[in-house]
């Protein structure tokens, strides 16, 4: 097999890009956006802690606290650009990777660890948060969100729906189908694509012969690709989206081209399979370093600014390693709490026979 180290690197013609890898401001004909300073610096800080986030939660894993992470190291901007597009009453339906939209969707970082650590099925209240749990399934929460737009769409709300997933993803068959159904029901959805260019060990040459946005046009809706390492532009192509499916205009696909900066998930080795030139191409256009270089070549944030974001990160990383430590080993019993909304006889049967179990233990409290 032949490698192709620079696969990726070349930032494509076609690309909505509003903020270079130097940290330059570009004008797009059709995207624009008007951001305050202090809106600005808020981004910034967003990516910093949840980089600092992620960070931790690798260190945990690699310390044995965590099962297993699957970090979003590389795609902070397309997550938090995205994510800061979304109003209070849009849901939005993630993989097991979005982090950093939880962040934007005021999930507790903590909540997200329990699963990975395995004290919990997902933490957090969806509804509380208008954030649905992890999807480990490839794929399958497109169908959910697609579901989920079209109740908005009857209710009549001014909502829409945003689905997250992979480059990998776009080859499975539910991913296909709920593109087929957003279309022809016009749904009020956004299929938000963040192009990470791997599928594990699969490259995205294995997963199409066009460029994924495109082939929204082959189902019907407007489809469009834009630097998923620029946080001005996933903020700006997010939010018309969002409108244009709130409006009643259909759904919209949004391929963010980034990369995965880490290995799939913290089992993974990815220099079985990728070459380190990619790596370092790729660490040129950081979504972090780019929007640093703007806010102080505009004198929007002095040195101060940057090491009191930096001091906030290591506090809240401090903050969720020790958060993560206390998290109490759940009753082995509450496994059969949520499975059903009601009470079931056959999970009552097992729900005894499951105490029984644990009863018959030596120095068991007979639970
Ligand atoms: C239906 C299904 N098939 C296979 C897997 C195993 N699997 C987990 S992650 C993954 C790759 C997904 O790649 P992509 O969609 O590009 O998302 P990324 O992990 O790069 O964010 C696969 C094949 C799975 N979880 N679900
Ligand atoms: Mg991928």
């Amino acid at each position: 097999m032949t490698i192709d180290a620079s696969r990726g690197v070349q930032a494509p013609p076609e690309l909505v890009q509003l903020l270079t890898p130097e940290g330059e401001r570009v004008e797009h004909p059709d995207y624009d956006i008007d951001l305050t300073p202090e809106e600005i610096r808020g981004l910034y800080r967003d990516l910093v802690l949840v980089r600092r986030i992620d960070l931790e939660a690798v260190a945990l894993q690699r310390q044995g606290e965590l099962g297993i992470w699957a970090s979003l190291l590389g795609q902070e901007a397309a997550q938090i650009g995205s994510g800061r597009a979304l109003t209070d009453a849009d849901m939005a339906f993630p993989t097991y990777r979005e982090h950093g939209v939880a962040w934007c969707r005021d999930v507790d970082p903590v909540k997200l660890l329990g699963l990975f650590r395995g004290v919990n099925h997902g933490g957090w209240d969806p509804v509380e948060h208008n954030f649905h749990l992890y999807t480990i399934v490839i794929g399958s929460q497109t169908l959910h969100a697609v579901g989920y737009a079209m109740g908005i769409q009857r209710d009549g709300a001014e909502a829409a729906a945003i689905v997250y997933f992979g480059d990998g993803a776009t080859s499975q068959g539910d991913v296909n189908e709920s593109f087929i159904w957003a279309s022809v029901f016009n749904a009020p959805v956004v299929f938000f694509c963040q192009n990470n260019q791997w599928a594990i060990s699969e490259p995205l040459e294995k997963q199409s012969r066009i460029p994924l946005y495109r082939r929204a046009s082959g189902f019907g809706f407007p489809g469009i690709r834009v630097d998923g390492n620029d946080v001005f532009a996933c903020l700006a192509v997010t939010r018309q989206a969002l409108r244009n499916a709130r409006e009643g205009n259909g759904p919209t696909l949004i391929e963010a081209y980034t990369y995965r900066m880490g290995a799939h998930t913290t089992s993974d080795d990815p220099t079985r399979y990728r070459v380190a030139d990619e790596l370092e191409a790729w660490k040129l256009k950081d979504p972090i370093e780019r929007l640093k270089a703007y806010l102080f070549k505009n004198q929007l944030a002095d040195q101060a600014y940057f090491e009191a974001i930096d001091a906030e990160a290591d506090a809240l990383g401090r903050d969720v390693r020790k958060r993560c430590l206390e998290m109490p080993d759940p009753d082995p019993l509450a496994i059969f709490d949520h499975v059903y909304a009601h009470r079931h006889p056959l999970m009552e049967e097992e729900r005894e026979q499951f105490a029984a179990y644990l009863a018959s233990f030596e120095g068991s409290e007979g639970r």
